[in-house]
């Protein structure tokens, strides 16, 4: 009440500053990653060290203890494309059940996923058949359906090494978490 009386300025003041603390995350997770893997985002990522295809890539992945990434937001969409830089990546997310049908690796029914698809695809298109799995364009980062026999590098992703733990907004210690 008393500051709408103080003005323009105190309010926007006032709406900037909340939604800075509302786009923190309200979670943090906490643990370590061995080298060669990379820390970002609560996790460690690791790209493979030559192109193969969808198959052997996500089989790569899960001889390391991991999973072959598929990125949930703009920002960890950039990340992978920095630990692949100059090359076409792999986005672990296929259409094979059903096509149209987009599941990715660590995504549940009936939830939306992310997506960055350039703009006309997935267009399931080419003369290779179909186009069932997904690569992220080294040129602007979007994505695009693309034949999974073809042969890109690909991210993996796994949870930290050994004990991990997660503080919630208060920075205080959550029960059952990186479970
Ligand atoms: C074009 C375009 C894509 C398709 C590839 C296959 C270069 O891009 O039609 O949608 O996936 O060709 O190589
Ligand atoms: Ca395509």
């Amino acid at each position: 009440m008393f500051w709408w009386k103080v003005g323009n300025l105190v309010s926007l003041t006032i709406v900037l500053s909340d939604s800075l603390s509302s786009s923190t995350p309200c979670s943090r997770r906490h643990g370590l990653c061995t080298a060669p893997w990379k820390k970002w985002g609560g996790s460690c990522y690791l790209s493979t060290q030559k192109p193969l295809t969808y198959d052997d890539a996500r089989g790569a992945c899960r001889r390391l203890g991991a999973k072959m990434a598929a990125p949930r937001s703009d920002q960890e969409n950039d990340f992978l494309a920095s630990l692949a830089q100059g090359s076409d990546i792999w986005v672990a997310c296929t259409d094979r059940r059903q096509e149209g049908e987009w599941e990715c690796e660590g995504s549940q029914d009936g939830q939306g996923i992310y997506t960055n698809w350039k703009m006309g695809e997935p267009n399931n298109a080419g003369s290779e058949g179909s186009e069932d799995c997904i690569k992220i364009r080294r040129v602007d980062k979007k994505w695009n359906d693309i034949a999974c026999e073809r042969m890109f590098l690909a991210v993996c992703k796994r949870q930290f090494v050994g004990s991990c733990f997660t503080t919630n907004n208060e920075g205080r210690l959550e029960v059952d978490s990186c479970l």
